[in-house]
This record gives structure tokens, C-alpha cells and sequence, in this order.
């Protein structure tokens, strides 16, 4: 039997469900992207403020590419079960913010539909660092605005248009992607995509919608056929879209709203003036010990997260990486204490029952490794702090890309192969990092740290 409204009574007791009118409920969200990372995060915490009361905020989720989670959420009428797993103890209750899910290739205009709706006041996206289509340095890949790709600026710009047309308010964009200053990242790229489709949209925009920057944290692992079996052994119900995560969840928001909102803080959502320090903390510590986790365990024949922080070679790299590089970067808040955080993220990282791979965190390298490593090598304080557990980490991503290991899922995976065959050992990292290079850091990677980086990959080719 599959989970839905019909059988949520067969549940077992200690699976909790919605204590709130799911039929009761405005439709004021959409959101942009809807895998499994929305539905642990930002969807948890609209149930929550359900709960406390809040009806305006049914969630439309949007997948802009695959079926798949539509098909899994369609025929439970949107529900789904959340698991959060410390060691052997597991906690799993029924998430019912999500109402309708449209698969935007399918019917674009449903999507259009929905973001101009005049209950739609938020928009949340979770669209991967890909998915802005932004260039290295920041702006807008051209090829967006000119090959009418329909990506999300194509299906906003239309949703503006169609809002200022029938009088309707503007949005509150609220993306909720690894990205640093996210907010004003996805800003500026919408912005750029305007100014070059529809140039008269610009002001509207400006004057009517907000893009406040977020700082979104929570470790979920892809889910595996495994642990949907496991679960309707457990639960006595199938539950297709069902996620598995940490209990740890963060949501620190700058509070700058076009319009109104949920009440996020009923589950732990804070609302600040300035996100940055914490958004760089989680970056620069959270996902930049992340993916040297990742690159460095996989050249260990690692597969989990929990087994590469335990692993002798690795850990004091990593702790390096974070305690004496790049903690001292970063301008803690008030009451922001790093050491604590970092004490802390050892400890997530370390629960055995997340199985998180180490394949899942090393996809995309080209996209992460910016915000999470080289920005803090460049920044002021970055130029002068040791780097070499971080070079350490490059050189492995280097080696990682090369492509003879395993499969590289990366945007860029053929260009950085080719580039690789072009250039050999002993000028990769130039011809991936100089002024002219693919990925252009040269004030993160000097000539000097150039030459230890080359050294680095050097070593590992030849120990093969
Ligand atoms: C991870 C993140 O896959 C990755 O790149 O570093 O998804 C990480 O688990 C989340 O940002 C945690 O909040």
C-alpha cells in the first residue's frame, strides 16, 4: 500500500503527520528545483510553520528537468515521509507542505502559471551552483539569454511580465544553493538576463522583488532503493519520495522580504541582517572540508563521507584545512563560535548511519570548488594563511578530473579532460588556473603556490 491522505492512518504511532488542514491551505510558495534537499529542508520547515498556524504557504514544487519526483509525489497527493538517523536511533514523521509538482519540460506554462499567480509571494530555489549559468567570474553565460534555453531566468522573466500585467506584487527569491551571496548572485544574474531579453522588465523587478541571501544547511544523502525497502518494512507503507537525513538543520535568512512570508522560525529559521558570515563559515569549513573529503577519500578507494574523517592519512588534513586555513579567513559574528562549529561538523561528519558518498559530494567540482576553496585563498586574509591541506585537496581534484579514475560528473568533465591531454603533468594547473585558464583564480593561486600545486599532482600521477 502507498502512502497518501487515504492511508495515513495505518501509519505506526510513532510516525508523526500533519496536525493542520493540508485541503485548508493558500498556495504561496513555488519551488525551483525539487530534490531531495528541498523536501529535508525548506519544505520541513513550511510544515512546520503549518503547524504553528500559517495557511498561506502550500508549496507548488517545480522539477525543471526528470519526472522522477513528480512521479514519486503525484500518487501520495505530496506527502512524504522525512527520516532523521543518529546512529542507530531514527525519527520519521510525514511532511505535508508540498501540494502540486509540475515537471517544467513537460508543461512550461503551468510553471509560468504558478510563479504569476497573485498567492505566490515566495520563490525558493534549490537549482545546484550549475543552474545559475553563471561564468567564472560571476556573470551571466551569454548562451543563456541568446539560445532561449529554458532555464529559470526564461520561466521568471515570463512570470514578471504576466505579474505586472495583472497588478500582481512582486516576489521574494530565496535561493537556497551553496553559492556566496547568493542572493545578490541570483540578483545580479536575473538582472543581466533581463537587461539582455526585457529591457523594461529591469525596473519592475527591482522596485517589486527581493532577493535576500540564505544560508541553507543539512547533509542528505541520496536515498537508495535499499533504504525505501527498509523504511516500508518499517512503516508498513511505500513511500516512493520518502528522504533520510541528520537531525542538524540550519536556515539563517537575511531578513529582506518583497512581500510576506512564512513563519520559518517556527522551525528554527533565523532571520538577520547580515547572512555573510555565516554563509561563508558553512562554505568555507562545512563544504570546503566536504570536498577535500570527497577527492581525497576517493583517491583512497573511500565510499563514505563517515569513513574518510576516520581515515588516518586524511583527518588531520582536513582538520587543518579547517582549523588553521580557513577559519582564520573568516570574520565570525557576534556569538559566531568557529572552533565549536568545527568541533561539530567533525561530529556530523562522522555519523555512520548518513551513508553519505563521497561520489554524490565530488560531482560538479568545477562549480564548488570556487566558494569553497579558492575564494578563501584569494581573499585578503586567504593570501597570507598556510594553504597546503587545501592545495592538497586541488591537487586531487586535478587528478579527479583527469578522468582516468572513474567517471567525472561535471559540467565542464569533456573540457577539463581535453584540457588535461593538452597540457600533461607539468602544466595543468596553468593551464587551469593562470590569468587565461579554464577556471581564472590568479590571485588565489599565485605563481608560487602554482608551483607547490604542480609539485602536488605530480606526485600523485606518478604513485599512480
Ligand atoms: C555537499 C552539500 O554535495 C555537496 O557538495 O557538500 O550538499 C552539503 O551536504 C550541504 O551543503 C550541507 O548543508
Amino acid at each position: 500500500m502507498r502512502l497518501s491522505p487515504a492511508t495515513l492512518s495505518h501509519l505506526p504511532g510513532d510516525v508523526a503527520r500533519p496536525d493542520y488542514d493540508r485541503t485548508d491551505q493558500r498556495r504561496g510558495i513555488v519551488h525551483l528545483g525539487i530534490g531531495a534537499f528541498h523536501r529535508a529542508h525548506q519544505a520541513a520547515y513550511t510544515d512546520r510553520a503549518m503547524a504553528a498556524g500559517d495557511r498561506d504557504w502550500a508549496i507548488t514544487g517545480v522539477s525543471l528537468r526528470s519526472p522522477q519526483v513528480h512521479d514519486a509525489l503525484a500518487p501520495q497527493d505530496g506527502l512524504y515521509t522525512l527520516t532523521e538517523r543518529d546512529g542507530s536511533a531514527e525519527r520519521t514523521r510525514v511532511i505535508g507542505a508540498i501540494r502540486d509538482v509540475l515537471v517544467a519540460p513537460h508543461d512550461p506554462a503551468a510553471v509560468v502559471s504558478a510563479l504569476a499567480a497573485r498567492d505566490t509571494h515566495v520563490v525558493t530555489l534549490t537549482i545546484t551552483e550549475k543552474g545559475y549559468h553563471r561564468r567564472p567570474d560571476g556573470t551571466l553565460d551569454p548562451a543563456v539569454t541568446t539560445s532561449g534555453a529554458r532555464t529559470i531566468y526564461y520561466y521568471l522573466g515570463d512570470a514578471f511580465a504576466a505579474r505586472r500585467a495583472a497588478g500582481h506584487a512582486g516576489l521574494t527569491l530565496v535561493s537556497c544553493d551553496n553559492l556566496s551571496a547568493n542572493g545578490s548572485a541570483l540578483h545580479r544574474s536575473i538582472a543581466e538576463f533581463l537587461d539582455a531579453t526585457a529591457p523594461d522588465l529591469r525596473a519592475w523587478f527591482e522596485a517589486e522583488c527581493a532577493c535576500p541571501s540564505t544560508m541553507v544547511d543539512r547533509i542528505v544523502p541520496a536515498v537508495t532503493t535499499a533504504e525505501l525497502d527498509a523504511l516500508a518494512q518499517r512503516i508498513g507503507l511505500c513511500d516512493e519520495a520518502a528522504v533520510f537525513t541528520e537531525p542538524f538543520h540550519q536556515w539563517v535568512i537575511e531578513d529582506r522580504f518583497a512581500g510576506p512570508r512564512p513563519r520559518w522560525e517556527a522551525g528554527g529559521a533565523q532571520f538577520v541582517a547580515d547572512v555573510g558570515p555565516y554563509e561563508t563559515a558553512k562554505l568555507r569549513l562545512l563544504n570546503g572540508a566536504h570536498s577535500a573529503l570527497a577527492y581525497l577519500g576517493l583517491e583512497r578507494g573511500l565510499s563514505f563521507v563517515h569513513e574518510a574523517v576516520a581515515d588516518p592519512a586524511i583527518r588531520p588534513l582536513v582538520e587543518r584545512l579547517m582549523r588553521v586555513e580557513a577559519a582564520p579567513t573568516i570574520e565570525a559574528a557576534a556569538g559566531q563560535d568557529l572552533p565549536a562549529y568545527i568541533d561539530a561538523l567533525l561530529h556530523r561528519f562522522a555519523n555512520p548511519a548518513l551513508a553519505h558518498r563521497l561520489d554524490q559530494i565530488a560531482t560538479d567540482g568545477s562549480q564548488k570548488i570556487g566558494p569553497r576553496w579558492l575564494e578563501r585563498l584569494a581573499s585578503a586574509r586567504g593570501r597570507d594563511t598556510p594553504c597546503e591541506a587545501t592545495l592538497q585537496a586541488l591537487a586531487a581534484w586535478i587528478v579527479f578530473v583527469r578522468g582516468d579514475r572513474g567517471i567525472v560528473a561535471d559540467p565542464l568533465a569533456d573540457r577539463l579532460a581535453a584540457t588535461w591531454r593538452q597540457a600533461g603533468t607539468d602544466n595543468i594547473v596553468d593551464a587551469l588556473f593562470a590569468g587565461d585558464g579554464l577556471l581564472p583564480a590568479p590571485t588565489a593561486l599565485d605563481h608560487a603556490r602554482r608551483t607547490i600545486l604542480t609539485q602536488m599532482v605530480r606526485s600523485r600521477i606518478s604513485a599512480g
